[in-house]
């Protein structure tokens, strides 16, 4: 027979224990038969008490509780011991509601009534624990049943609700992360037209490539925290290289080898068309090691899962070499014996100032050896990032595959000197007969001669675009503020715009570089202006368009001077920089300073300046400097106020001084004379913003010139899609 409950809505409870303070209710009780066969409890006198239902809470309301249970039925027994019943109240009818409720109170000063009286209070919770007389087996066992029906309706609630939990817990977390990104992409130095990640930092480009209709673009990223730490390769892929999506991080460090972080690195496709990641592992032990990483799935288009080589790590440090200065694999190459060759970046010497390119050699791609030393140059210090590629010589824009060697090409030695943070190269010849590399000037010599960037620009990489023919070249740009400031919004670093690089065969020791086509792709609105003549001291501010994201191309006529003077291009790579530090764009010293104010406010409190100035120093020829000048591109303390700049080479049939200005926020990118010299600087205004950043053309010289031509376009803002699985 199944007991019968009586249920009593937690309010009449409540109300009843309270209202009635001093005068406690007896509890509900049902009397059943000794024979009930549910292993009741017997009292002395053969029957039992089941308390059910409701216990009065003490008069002293303020220290319990209702809360609602699933079922609950227990006996009261006496304090002496002796299961007695308690006062019964009426009898209980089988189809009352069944649902119960149940008042948890602070028992400590209660006792149970005697026969002269009512229980000061029904029970106290040891009683429920039973560490008083505990109950009988039949009566436990039922207990035990209800105990664990509750426990069941406890686990598939929770079952239910704990999904519910966690779905609406990273619905949060998504959310927030959506508006954190949010703002900081609103941010008002967040560059719009250049590749960034959502947040954080970011340096080098690692192994881009064009696979399978993608631009694949690896990157050195700290998915922590906006400083360099815990780095992993991001990854993004574009089929524009204009507009990216990012996908999930590409390979972290999980192997002995690679623990403490994954660093730069490059890809090669492999002649069966599929790629292959060579990377700087740095090892639990702290030292630099070289590993190999394949995609898990060579059909994705997107490359999105990597899987270590289990034969990794496939290049060690070689005898005499130190393993803390030991990386950063290029792109592998096949030479005319057909065996694959890559360089690892390293110094040797005394104090490490030989700056050099091991070459490694391998038969099957699988394990790799060390043979020699590609190329050296002493006092240059560790050499990180290497590159290594030829250039065509046919005078085309085309590039050449990384594999290709002989007379029709040139080759590049790029560095990235660790010392002079700069990126160098070298143009020279590759001797495939004995491994070695020829510069064609020696005072061009790979990190001492030319550089890619004038301005801030490191650890680049260039891979050849096998879909275009072409050469394309990332390179990182860092920030020119503080750490503090970095970490306050959230991100450090942009990637520069990728670049066409070719050969100049007019000189065949200078590269040329130049935006990728696909960048007009992003052009708006713009306005043209033709033959601005600019009197001495003349502002002139240019009409109809403003704002922080533009591309400027003007020309300006050449000046009068004589062309027999000017110092032969190759003489001139070094060095501007000086020159446009001692200057300034207000200086009157001659032809110039005259060209272009962007990022500038109508009152000159905020400008950067990218200038042209004609150099005659007494006893050598003419020079033509250019220079981009953060130096008064913003009034917010604590910036890197360098006036960057170099020499730019004129051929005697030059019509024109050319600058082309990419501004985006806080990153302005000059390509000069059709990119023969590249400046990158980067600038964070605080007033020169939206319509309130203006663009002047300017001549502080002591001559007039005249900008033939001049047109602006405003830049539209990429689509870079955020990284989700689907
Ligand atoms: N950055 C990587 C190194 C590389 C350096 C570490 C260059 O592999 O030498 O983040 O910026």
């Amino acid at each position: 027979m199944a007991a019968r409950r009586k249920s009593i809505p937690s309010s009449r409870l409540c109300e009843s224990s309270i209202s009635k303070a001093g005068h406690i209710p007896h509890p509900v009780v049902s009397r059943m038969p000794q024979s009930s066969g549910h292993g009741d409890v017997r009292d002395g006198e053969g029957e039992v008490e089941t308390l059910m239902g409701a216990v009065a809470p003490p008069s002293d309301s303020s220290s319990y509780i209702s809360i609602p249970v699933a079922e609950l039925e227990f006996s009261t027994y006496r304090s002496n011991g002796n299961p007695k019943p308690l006062a019964a109240g009426a009898p209980l009818s089988s189809n009352e509601n069944t649902t119960p409720y149940f008042s948890i109170a602070d028992h400590s000063n209660t006792s149970l009534g005697t026969d002269d009286g009512p229980p000061v209070l029904g029970v106290s919770p040891l009683s429920i624990a039973g560490k008083q007389d505990a109950p009988p087996a039949s009566h436990r066992s039922r207990n035990l049943n209800r105990a664990l029906l509750a426990v069941v309706v406890i686990a598939l609630l929770l079952a239910v609700l704990i999904p519910i939990a966690v779905v609406l817990q990273s619905r949060h977390a998504r959310n927030e992360e959506a508006r954190r990104i949010f703002e900081i992409r609103a941010f008002k130095h967040r560059t719009a037209f250049h590749f960034q990640p959502d947040k954080n930092w970011m340096n080098d480009p690692n192994g881009p490539m064009y696979y399978q209709g993608y631009y694949h673009l690896f990157y050195q990223y700290n998915p922590e925290g906006a400083v360099w730490g815990n780095i992993i390769w991001g990854h993004a892929v574009s089929t524009d290289l204009v507009n990216w999506r990012h996908l999930e991080p590409a390979l972290k460090g999980d192997q002995w080898y690679d623990i403490r972080g994954i660093w730069s690195g490059s890809a090669t496709i492999l002649p069966d068309g599929s790629p292959v990641v060579m990377y700087t592992g740095w090892s639990n032990a702290s030292v630099q090691i070289q590993s190999m990483a394949l995609p898990a799935n060579k059909s994705d288009p997107l490359l999105r899962q990597w899987l270590k080589a289990p034969q990794n790590p496939v290049a060690e440090v070689p005898a005499g070499y130190n393993a803390d200065q030991f990386r950063d694999p290029t792109t592998a190459w096949k030479g005319p014996d057909g065996v694959w060759r890559l360089l690892v970046g390293a110094n040797a010497g005394e104090s490490g100032t030989i700056g050099t390119a091991l070459l490694y050699k391998s038969l099957d791609f699988q394990t790799w050896n060390f043979t020699q030393r590609l190329h050296s140059v002493t006092g240059t210090g560790m050499w990180e990032c290497p590159d290594f590629y030829p250039v065509s010589l046919s005078g085309a824009l085309l590039g050449a595959e990384t594999s290709v060697y002989g007379p029709t090409v040139k080759h590049v030695l790029k560095i990235s000197a660790n010392d002079m943070k700069h990126d160098y190269y070298s143009v020279g010849t590759y001797v495939t007969g004995n491994d070695t590399f020829l510069p064609e000037s020696v005072n061009l010599d790979a990190g001492i001669g030319l550089r890619y960037d004038y301005g801030k620009f490191y650890a680049s990489k260039s891979f050849f675009d096998q879909f275009k023919s072409r050469r394309i070249l990332f390179g990182w740009v860092n920030e020119s503020n503080t750490e503090d400031a970095n970490i306050h919004k959230g991100w450090a670093s942009v990637m520069s715009i990728p670049r066409q690089v070719w050969l100049d065969n007019r000189t065949t020791t200078d590269l040329i570089q130049y935006p990728v086509e696909e960048l007009t792709s992003l052009h708006g609105r713009n306005v043209s202006y033709e033959n601005v003549t600019l009197e001495v001291g003349a502002f002139v501010k240019v009409d109809g368009i403003s704002g922080n994201q533009l591309d400027i191309e003007v020309s300006f006529g050449m000046p009068n001077m004589s062309r027999a003077a000017l110092q032969p291009p190759e003489l001139l790579a070094e060095f501007g920089q000086l020159e446009c530090a001692q200057r300034s764009s207000d200086g009157n010293t001659g032809i110039g300073p005259f060209g272009v104010y962007v990022l500038a406010t109508d009152d000159f409190q905020e400008l950067t300046a990218i200038y042209f100035q004609v150099l005659q120093s007494p006893g050598e020829g003419l020079k033509i400097l250019v220079c981009s000048d953060q130096s008064r591109s913003s009034v917010a303390p604590n910036l890197d106020t360098a006036a960057f700049g170099s020499f730019v080479r004129v051929y005697d049939d030059d019509q024109f001084l050319t600058l082309r200005i990419l501004v985006d926020h806080s990153i302005v990118e000059t390509f000069v004379q059709g990119g023969r010299t590249v400046i990158t600087s980067r600038v964070y205004p605080e007033h020169a913003l939206d319509d309130a950043a203006h663009i002047f053309l300017f001549n502080n010289g002591t001559a007039p010139i005249t900008a033939t031509m001049t047109t602006i376009w405003n830049m539209n803002s990429i689509h870079i899609t955020e990284f989700s699985r689907t």
